[in-house]
């Protein structure tokens, strides 16, 4: 199989493995991200590693989720990664300036280069032909310490795009009918890569809105070419020289080829509660909202927010609901301004609000008891909104805003024209909000600054042959990290101390679960399929294991999660046969015999009398962390090795 552009980018990171389906790849990696949520824990990692500045091309901190300032924590936390960005040679994108992969893509991605994030949204960079993954924390810290990134060679997916978007149909319409094609696991262990006629027809950020969203298919990471719309991208931003052409040459093979014709396409809807859940808004029917919310590093780019502005220019939103506007950055801001748009969005009754991730994580504007909200976003696991009962919709701008104006979830082609408006030939580039990082000799005099948020990183001892304890939760299938370890205003500010946010773990389904993890030495979690799908926090592993767990034994996982379990050296395991499942209960008594964790173990239920094969995907470096505890032990002497073996 030859010339995709994820072969061609691979082809140029691989340090070690072979370029075979499933099999484990070493990736060098040029350039990270982290946002403040999970920034925190990555950099107090990266310290413990002790290397003195970052050995990556660049990377950048970003502090976009958690604004709130309720009281000192956030502010702890801001002041914590300001300094140690400093110190360590980071670029620093300070509150405000705008959601991590928005600003990313505006000021940062390069086509050709590989990226890691502390976000699940990470391949947003895609959009611009950069190969850019969600990973856990700890995983970012190695690569900011020089270490490759791990992952299994993917399986590369075609995804030809003929045809041309209808008005009122856009970006999001795409990466909602790929949902409602593959749904929320689909994507596991694959590449989804863009190629045809019809990716001319799509800007940059529309690209963006589809690889940003393909994350909810469990892939990789998803990617477009980088060709003349990318160019003039770049230019518009001031980087024309960071352009690279990557296209698929003509014989590209692809191991599988999905076919979207644009021009069919018409508005889409993820319904409550899974993003896999899609149909038309067309079938879906006229449902009443009490609230819609536009923004989230899906939709929060110029053309989305000049769609929303102009289809409400004059009107009033509608008396029966809330509208609240969060733009993606501060470049988006600074032009709708100046063209007047801003205006056109407060003269309607659009409430706007910080440059941030706002509500998609629940911080702020939850909708009202058993209320129904319509999100341009791309989550809505249940509870995730801040509201337990809510149903939450997710859609389009176009969307969202006909929906807006008459108070039901409304097909836009309804409003009759789309509305005129144009795009600026060149942002405003104003970089005052991203600190520079410090020459070397001066970053090594900063004082990091810790308030009483930040919380030493907890330790872990090395795993033994024999793990023994009750089952002290069993779920089902798609189980979300939102589900393991809750965000939102109460719990975000936690992210720097796990000893506290330890007491959430699995709290909306099962309130007792941290009573009953101290009360009996910690245990094991037994789940369904996609164990661990969502978002990239190594904190529903890492507050698990600092509660005692053991081992999760479930039928399949989630990417990103199975690397955090591994990182803190929970032992990831799954059925040989899925039906096992059904023959364990909450409680049992079970000891497993994993010895040195190179091949299938024995699961003994001791409550039911009868025994279980249980198999996993680790390789042999895995499974050298996990003895040792998890990769925080194993780094500080290995990761050096490592990297004075290359
Ligand atoms: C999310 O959308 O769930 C988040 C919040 O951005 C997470 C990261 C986090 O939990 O801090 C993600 O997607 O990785
Ligand atoms: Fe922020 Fe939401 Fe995007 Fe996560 S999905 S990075 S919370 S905007």
């Amino acid at each position: 199989m030859a010339g995709t552009i994820t072969e061609k980018i691979l082809d140029r990171h691989i340090i070690e493995g072979e370029k075979k389906v499933g099999a484990e790849v070493a990736l060098h990696i040029d350039n990270t991200l982290t946002q403040d949520a999970t920034g925190t824990m990555a950099y107090l990692q990266f310290e413990a590693i002790g290397i003195d500045r970052v050995q990556t091309e660049f990377s950048v901190s970003f502090v976009d989720h958690n604004t709130l300032q309720s009281d000192f924590k956030n502010a702890d936390d801001h002041r914590f990664l300001q300094s140690i960005a400093q110190r360590y040679g980071i670029y620093f994108s300070r509150p405000g300036n705008g959601i991590c992969h928005q600003v990313f893509l505006e000021r940062f991605a390069k086509p050709g280069n590989t990226l890691i994030g502390s976000d699940s949204h990470t391949p947003t960079a895609g959009g611009i032909g950069c190969f850019a993954m969600g990973a856990g924390g700890l995983d970012v810290a190695c690569a900011m310490a020089g270490a490759p990134f791990r992952i299994k060679y993917p399986q590369i997916v075609g995804i030809h795009l003929t045809g041309k978007l209808s008005p009122w149909v856009s970006a999001k319409d795409v990466i909602l009918e790929v949902l409602r094609r593959i749904d929320v696991k689909g994507g596991v262990g694959k590449v989804l890569e863009y190629f045809g006629e019809g990716v001319k027809t799509l800007s940059v950020t529309d690209r963006a809105t589809i690889t940003n969203m393909g994350t909810e298919t469990g892939c990789t990471t998803s990617i477009f070419p980088s060709d003349e719309i990318t160019r003039a991208f770049l230019k518009s931003q001031g980087r024309e020289d960071q352009w690279i052409e990557l296209l698929p040459d003509e014989n590209a093979e692809y191991d599988e080829i999905i076919e979207i014709d644009l021009s069919y396409l018409e508005p889409m809807v993820a319904l409550p509660h899974s993003p896999g859940n899609v149909t038309t808004v067309r079938e879906a029917g006229r449902i009443k909202v009490d609230q819609v919310a536009i923004g989230s590093c899906t939709n929060s780019s110029l053309r989305d927010l000049k769609v929303v502005a102009n289809a409400l220019k004059g009107k009033t939103i509608c008396s029966d609901l809330h509208v609240t506007v969060s733009p993606g950055s501060r470049q988006v801001v600074e032009h709708l301004i100046e063209s007047g748009e801003y205006r056109d969005l407060v003269r309607a009754g659009v409430r706007i609000l910080e440059n941030a991730c706002g509500p998609c994580i629940g911080m702020g504007c939850a909708p009202n008891s058993g209320g129904v909200s319509v999100r341009t976003f791309n989550r809505n696991f249940k509870g995730r909104s801040g509201t337990a009962d809510a149903e939450v919709y997710l859609v389009s701008p176009e969307v969202a805003v006909a929906t807006a104006i008459t108070g039901y979830l409304t097909d836009p082609r309804e409003l009759g024209e789309f509305p005129n408006f144009s795009m600026p030939e060149k942002f405003f580039i104003n970089d005052n909000m991203i600190i520079k990082p410090l020459p070397e000799e001066e970053a090594k005099k900063v004082q990091i600054i810790r308030g009483p948020n930040i919380a030493p990183l907890p330790t872990f001892e090395p795993i033994g042959d024999t793990l023994s304890g009750k089952v002290l939760i069993k779920v089902e299938d798609n189980i979300t990290t939102d589900h393991i370890m809750p965000a939102g205003a109460k719990i975000l500010p936690l992210r720097s101390n796990i000893p506290e946010i330890s007491k959430h773990v699995f709290e909306a389904i099962d309130s007792k679960f941290y009573q009953k993890a101290k009360g009996n030495n910690g245990g094991f979690i037994v789940g369904g399929d996609n164990y661990g799908q969502g978002s990239s926090r190594e904190h529903a592993a890492l507050a698990p294991k600092y509660l005692g767990v053991k081992a999760v034994i479930v039928k399949s996982f989630a990417r990103i999660h199975l690397a955090n379990l591994i990182n803190f050296g929970i032992v990831p395991l799954t059925f040989v046969n899925p039906d096992d499942y059904s023959t364990i209960d909450e409680m049992d008594e079970l000891e497993i015999n994993i010895g040195d964790l190179l091949d299938e173990c024995i699961l003994y239920n001791k409550t039911k009398g009868n025994k279980i094969r249980l198999t996993h995907s680790l390789s042999r470096l895995d499974a050298e962390i996990l003895k040792t505890g998890g990769k925080l032990p194993w780094i500080k002497n290995s990761i050096r090795k490592e990297m004075k073996d290359e």
